[in-house]
């Protein structure tokens, strides 16, 4: 009899798996505009974001910059609730499973640089957040590259962009928000997720939490390697604040320094911006923080989109910080010019 039960069990689990797998189809799409694609929607523009992403951070405060009205549709991430990108209906809008999406008149657009120029095109006022002159737009494009998560190798990736060190060295934050989402959660990306080595990491970090991170040194190299690797985009940032001045590009604040702002928000909220700015390390990218936080759109785009579980993570990081003061040294040095050396 219990045998029997358990075989049904099995067979009912087996049944959903492949059923739910079929509705749950994952693959990866080319980034811009995707006209053959029509979504249901009800406003001109809408955004599918998270108040945690990165990259959903950068499409909000483009927007706001821009003044383009929108309609937002909250998708969780695993970080801030559950695979909510792994949801059927989440999939129909963006089968690779990932935020942001822009939706401009029902036709999703992908990949959150190329969303930036795509409404930088689509503003009322020519030119807001672009230069006008040709090299002028290739020099903004070089820096909005090197503040984005372009591809999906992030080993390479730390190498050219200060967006993929800030992921790498978002770990603790993720390990420390893993404390407050149950066990299940991250499992069904073990089933479903496109990119197995993501979910794989999630389960890892939930299991481990931050103490336990703190021990795992192929994970701690790779955040070194993200840590040292930031130091010299920061570097490469100062000098060319010490030459244009107020932005990035001189004058005028540009989509380079839009994409800027969320990272430097990312090493805030996983607890590093003391760590890069102390003894005036970046005089010029200490002035140029504070000014990127008095925009309106800083205000507008991420600090009314926070989320209890940033607030949370960020706070369980640094009370074990202050309750053990090893952990914070370790996360400062551990692996020191490893990446380097490579
Ligand atoms: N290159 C993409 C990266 C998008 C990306 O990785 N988004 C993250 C949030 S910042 C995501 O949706 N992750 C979901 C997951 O991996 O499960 C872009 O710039 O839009």
């Amino acid at each position: 009899m219990l045998f029997g039960l358990f075989c049904l069990a099995v067979g009912l689990s087996i049944c959903w798996f492949l059923w739910e797998k079929r509705h749950r189809k994952t693959h990866a799409m080319a980034g811009g505009v995707h006209k053959d694609i029509t979504l249901r929607h009800e406003q001109e523009f809408e955004l599918y974001h998270n108040a945690l992403s990165l990259c959903s951070k950068k499409v909000r405060v483009c927007l706001d910059e821009l003044g383009i009205p929108y309609k937002g549709h909250h998708i969780h991430l695993i970080e801030t609730g559950y695979y909510e990108t792994l949801s059927r209906h989440f999939l129909k809008v963006n089968p690779a499973g990932i935020l942001p999406v822009l939706v401009h008149n029902g036709h999703p657009v992908y990949e959150s640089h190329d969303i930036l120029t795509y409404a930088a095109s689509h503003s009322d006022t020519p030119y807001l957040l672009v230069p006008k002159f040709e090299k002028a737009q290739q020099e903004m494009q070089y820096w909005v590259d090197k503040a984005s998560v372009i591809g999906e190798n992030a080993d390479e990736g730390i190498k050219i962009s200060a967006g993929y060190c800030s992921g790498m060295l978002s770990l603790p934050l993720f390990a420390a928000g893993m404390t407050f989402i149950p066990l299940r959660y991250p499992l069904v990306g073990l089933l479903f997720h496109r990119l197995k080595i993501r979910a794989v990491l999630f389960t890892l970090l939930k299991l481990t939490g931050l103490g336990g991170f703190a021990k795992l040194n192929p994970l701690l190299k790779k955040m070194a390697a993200g840590r040292d690797y930031m130091h010299k985009h920061l570097s490469d940032l100062e000098q060319q604040l010490e030459i244009n001045g107020a932005w990035i590009m001189g004058e005028q604040f540009t989509l380079a320094d839009v994409s800027w702002l969320t990272v430097f928000e990312r090493l805030r909220e996983a607890d590093w911006l003391d760590y890069y700015l102390r003894d005036n390390q970046y005089p010029n990218i200490s002035r140029y923080w504070e000014a990127l936080k008095s925009r309106d759109s800083y205000r507008t785009a991420i600090l009314e989109h926070g989320h209890h579980s940033i607030d949370s993570s960020l706070q369980l990081i640094q009370q074990s910080k202050a309750a053990d003061p090893a952990l914070a040294r370790k996360l400062e040095t551990c692996f020191a010019g490893h990446a380097f050396s490579r």
